[in-house]
């Protein structure tokens, strides 16, 4: 193992064999992209499969996000987490809103509901929370604030495929969610997304956002942008489809035995779930603690030098980027919790490919640092 190389994650794919026939169909019709044949089907398969009214494909979920809060009209300022990919903040920004940064619970790495309402102003018209790692945000208490104030919510859901609740699809909650189908993601079409729809006119409308505004072939209703997947990344999309609940059993067994590894690693914390939650295992994220004995730096570096490329997802805070750092809610003092998890974090390889032995050395080396 010593000169193989182990990442934070691999794509699952399927067999290449089973891909060619629907390269021979989509050559044959011609038909590549604008919602063909295989764009309609994987639209409806997710759906069915999520246990979602709606799904529109998108061609990855930055620009879900942008498309999301423009057919929601979103303005002014949104309230939303500084602990998250930078994509999740870049959306507001495309759109001109400004990001007001709230902190996040120790618990769950997720918003803190407790916190947002001191952060409403009267230009606040949305939330962006995300569900990170996968694991649930507190819906019920956001929801409750978002109808309170007459908010939106906008769910970041580009980790949380497949994953439910006590009420099903996590998917299901506020106004829309947002997914990615990226390479590193649980369910991947190489690059990809979508937005979970409520109804079918909400998804029209984000169907002629995602086509440059055309609502047909002469009318242009919105400044719509070029968001739509292609039939390649579809046709693959429902090949991956066949081998998901596969894939998420492989990562649930990985899960287990670092947990089993870990568990008793004095300094190290393994993040978990939300109770109630049917997880998709995206990712291994473990704390670092101060009593452990090296840094989290020293130890990403350490596992480093034995070819595991392990991940500080999510370091550095979002509120510390050029762009972001000098808004009044990135002030360093009022993320507290989000400091300490990005300074403590480190995301561990996980994915279908990665065996027992190359998890039992992984945990080895953590736990004889
Ligand atoms: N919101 C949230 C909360 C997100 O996490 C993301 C994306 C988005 C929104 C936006 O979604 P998309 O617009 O991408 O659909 C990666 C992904 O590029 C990004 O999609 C993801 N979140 C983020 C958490 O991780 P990087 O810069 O860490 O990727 P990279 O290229 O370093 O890949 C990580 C490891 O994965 C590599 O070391 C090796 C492995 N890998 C990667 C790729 C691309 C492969 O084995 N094969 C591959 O093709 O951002």
């Amino acid at each position: 193992m010593s000169n193989h190389k182990i990442y934070v994650t691999r794509p699952f794919l399927p067999p290449l064999e089973e891909l060619i026939p629907h390269l021979q169909q989509i050559w044959a019709s011609g038909q590549l992209t604008n919602g063909g044949p295989y764009h309609q089907q994987l639209e409806a398969e997710l759906a069915r499969y999520l246990g979602v009214p709606h799904v529109a494909l998108f061609a990855n979920a930055t620009i879900g996000l942008v498309t999301a809060l423009q057919s929601l009209r979103i303005t002014g300022e949104v309230i939303t987490t500084p602990y998250s990919f930078v994509a999740t903040a870049h959306s507001l920004l495309w759109n001109g809103i400004k990001p007001v940064f709230v902190d996040i619970d120790e618990k769950t790495l997720n918003l803190d509901p407790s916190k947002i309402e001191a952060a409403i102003t009267p230009q606040t018209t949305a939330i962006l929370p995300v569900h990170c790692y996968g694991h649930p945000c507190d819906v019920e208490s956001i929801q409750k604030i978002a109808d309170d104030y007459n908010l939106k919510v906008i769910y970041d859901a580009a980790h949380a495929f497949g994953v439910k609740t006590g009420t099903g699809s996590v998917l299901n909650h506020g106004d829309l969610s947002v997914l990615s189908f990226h390479a590193t993601k649980v369910f991947n079409t190489f690059e990809g997304g979508a937005i979970v729809c409520p109804d079918a006119k909400t998804k029209e409308r984000i169907n002629h956002l995602k086509n440059f505004g055309f609502a047909n072939e002469t009318t242009v209703v919105a400044t719509g942008i070029n968001g739509k997947m292609s039939e390649f990344n579809a046709a693959l999309g429902l090949l991956q489809l066949k081998y998901v609940e596969q894939a998420i059993e492989r990562r649930q067994a990985i899960d287990q035995r670092y947990r089993e590894l870990l568990n008793r690693c004095p300094g190290i914390q393994c993040v978990d779930g939300v109770a109630g939650e049917t997880a998709n295992y995206a990712y291994f994220p473990i704390l670092v603690g101060s009593d452990f004995p090296i840094s989290r730096d020293a130890l990403y570096d350490l596992l480093a030098s034995r070819g595991i490329h392990a991940r500080r997802y999510f370091y550095p805070l979002i509120s510390d980027f050029p762009m972001y750092k000098g808004l009044p809610s990135a002030q360093p003092h009022l993320l507290p919790v989000a400091r300490r998890m990005a300074s403590q974090i480190l995301c561990l390889p996980i994915y279908p490919d990665l065996s027992d032995a190359e998890v039992e050395t992984i945990a080895g080396i953590i736990t004889q640092a």
